[in-house]
């Protein structure tokens, strides 16, 4: 049951795509006010759990804790942090009463869950213009599952996009990523796709290809791809100001860039000096800018990330002439410089929330200031670019995913988590976070695997790399200065070959179950309390997960460990794969259990009477030969397997599932 109530003149933020009608009056659940901008209250009972909350911090159970809607380009993912680059704000409650309650609302919110109370929840933003959607149902995941109808089918990406991916920031020279592909196929491990940072580019400018290096693009495109790699190029949000760049002078003529209050385009620094923001809000705009990807679909391209569109902004022109006049204020005077307060000025010149004030978007004739509508910008800006591939080849899956995100730009793209560090409890973030983004529609979901910032060690990498193995997004990314952390840096290569077999592998069970959890608005992560919601041991775990409907996951991920206590709600099979193919298999009881794993192996477990299918490993998805499946597992089960081109959207045909009996 879905209730929709609308507060005052909410902006259309077209997350939702049912048509639900309004109620009259206010929610039976959690009291309202009005007073000061919006806020909801609900108290929250002893044993009640909060989901929800998509990409955001910390743990599954979102209680005792204050998060912040409000998208934010911030590397340094501390425990202490309350803004990712996200705003997915639905909340759901589980205990003696069950509700979920998602707030439509584009700018910043407050979500105190049990952290200045205890016991209430209290959501809150500055302007009491918006819509909330109350869902009842029997238990979270039907909450759950209600909510993602609402909101419509996630986002598929293409079949390749299913393997390994290789990216750093800092390669550069069409060497770089050849001495990639060599370092891959040369020691025999699959791979993909190879990810292009913003040094492809000519100097950082949208849509172009720096032409020294890459004199003939289409032709070094084809030459991966007969390798069975496909190449990635990243998209940032700002426009390099540079006259002669068409993409420029089309947007300043047509005025299709954020503009400033006097309506002049507003100007901030990113990557290629200063830049326009596309107004991707706006309709003819959002056309425009999505349109431009087809330059690089034209020479071979296939998939695309898109970055730096929280927006991010190291500097505006305003932000830094207020900072130039207090410098010259300190140089003309006498007195001591107040160095702290100095780095601090510094320090806040970058995504100053003071710049989001500074910038406006038209949309549908209205001028709308820019920190109104902030949480909308990364899902337009991926919305362009969607829409435009709907346009380009109607029939064709393109790769895409984005950093900042709203609910809705589920059925755009993907995501990956941004800026994590090579650090063990970020592995474990990761894990944490993906149930949380399943419930909000993000499917195609991944985090850096290794970590992206500070220095990567073996083991880290290997186990990193063994929850990778399950994200639908794997891809291995590292930033510029940090240690190199593709497979053939460390010593054993072989080990890390092993476990990207494995994924391999997986990948036809892995996929078939990425396509039921899209085709029926269903979660491919789900907590163990959705499964198991009467064990009172599993519905506090979290640090497994359940995957697809057959299996349970429980990566390491402690430094040293050799090993980890597992809980097992039922009787399970632990399979361990190894390398060169092998795998051992133990069934296990339910309850508590010490399982052993070395740094080479990936663990799983099948649940009782169910079984999963296994490929031969390949060096990329093409390759895999999906008539050659064995079954591991509980004899007697059966399996359903989704498979079809994954290229085309031709998803819904019966021809697309088969039937296979383990004997
Ligand atoms: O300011 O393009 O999150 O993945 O490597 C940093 C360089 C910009 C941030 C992304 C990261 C990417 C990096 N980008």
């Amino acid at each position: 049951m879905i209730r929709k109530y609308i507060f005052g003149k909410p902006f259309e933020t077209e997350a939702i795509v049912k048509k639900v009608e309004p109620e009259q009056g206010m929610p039976t659940y959690g009291q309202i006010s009005l007073e000061e901008g919006f806020s909801y209250t609900y108290p929250l009972a002893e044993d009640d759990i909060v989901y929800g909350l998509g990409e955001a911090n910390r743990g599954l159970n979102k209680r005792g804790y204050c998060y912040i809607s409000d998208c934010s380009d911030d590397p340094n993912h501390t425990e202490d942090k309350r803004s990712l680059y996200g705003a997915h704000n639905l909340v759901v409650i589980a205990g003696e009463q069950n509700v979920g309650l998602f707030f439509d609302y584009p700018a910043k919110m407050i979500f105190d869950i049990g952290y200045t109370k205890q016991d209430i929840m209290k959501v809150s933003c500055e302007e009491a213009n918006l819509n909330l959607y109350v869902i009842e149902g029997e238990n979270a995941y039907d909450i759950v599952k209600q909510f993602r109808g609402l909101i419509g089918r996630s986002y598929i990406p293409p079949k390749f996009a299913f393997g390994l991916g290789q990216s750093r920031w800092g390669y550069k020279t069409r060497e770089d990523f050849e001495n990639v592909a060599k370092g891959y196929r040369e020691n025999r491990i699959p791979l993909d796709m190879i990810y292009m940072d913003i040094d492809y580019m000519q100097d950082y400018k949208d849509f172009t290809v720096n032409e020294e290096e890459f004199s003939d693009f289409p032709e070094f495109v084809q030459g991966m791809k007969d390798q069975g790699i496909r190449l990635v190029p990243i998209i940032d949000a700002g426009v390099k100001i540079e006259d002669g760049y068409s993409v420029y002078e089309e947007g300043v003529k047509n005025n299709y860039f954020c503009k400033r209050e006097d309506g002049s385009d507003f100007a901030a620094a990113v990557w290629p000096g200063y830049t326009h923001f596309p107004d991707v809000l706006n309709p003819d705009a959002r056309r425009w800018f999505g349109d431009h990807y087809r330059y690089l679909i034209d020479q071979g391209i296939e998939g695309f990330w898109n970055d730096m569109n929280e927006p991010a902004i190291f500097y505006s022109r305003e932000g830094m002439a207020d900072l130039k006049d207090t410098l010259q204020e300190y140089s003309a005077s006498e007195a001591d410089v107040p160095v702290w307060s100095l780095g601090d000025q510094v320090g806040a010149l970058a995504n100053n929330p003071e710049d989001y004030k500074r910038f406006y978007h038209q949309v549908n004739g209205e001028k709308i200031r820019h920190d109104k509508v902030h949480n909308l910008y990364g899902y337009n800006m991926t919305r362009a670019a969607g829409e435009a591939f709907e346009r380009i080849d109607p029939d064709r899956r393109f790769l895409m995913f984005s950093r900042s995100s709203y609910v809705g730009m589920h059925r755009y793209g993907g995501i990956w988590t941004g800026d994590n560090k090579s650090w063990w409890s970020h592995l474990l973030l990761n894990l944490k976070m993906m149930p949380s983004l399943n419930m909000c529609g993000f499917l195609y979901i991944g985090a850096d695997l290794g970590g992206f910032g500070a220095d990567a060690t073996r083991d880290l990498v290997l186990r990193w790399l063994a929850l990778g193995v399950f994200t639908p997004l794997m891809r291995n990314h590292s930033a510029i200065g940090t240690r190199e952390q593709e497979p053939y840096q460390f010593e054993r290569i072989e080990d890390f070959k092993g476990i990207i077999e494995t994924r391999y592998r997986l990948i036809p069970y892995l996929y078939s179950e990425y396509m039921k959890a899209a085709l029926s608005d269903d979660m491919y992560f789900k907590p163990l309390a959705f499964v198991y919601p009467d064990d009172s041991f599993a519905v506090r775990v979290e640090d497994q997960m359940m995957l697809g409907n057959e299996i349970m996951i429980a990566p390491v991920y402690t430094q040293n460990a050799r090993g980890r206590y597992v809980y097992l709600p039922e009787k399970m099979k632990l399979v361990k794969f190894g390398k060169g193919g092998a795998y051992t298999e133990e069934v296990l009881e339910k309850g508590h259990h010490y399982v052993e794993v070395a740094l080479d192996e990936v663990p799983l477990f099948i649940r009782e009477g169910r079984c999963i299918p296994v490929a031969k490993a390949a060096q990329c998805v093409e390759k895999i030969d999906t008539m050659q499946l064995e079954l591991l597992g509980f004899e007697g089960a059966q399996y359903i397997l989704y498979e079809d081109d994954g290229v085309h959207k031709n998803y819904d045909e019966q021809g697309n599932y088969k039937k296979l009996h383990y004997e």
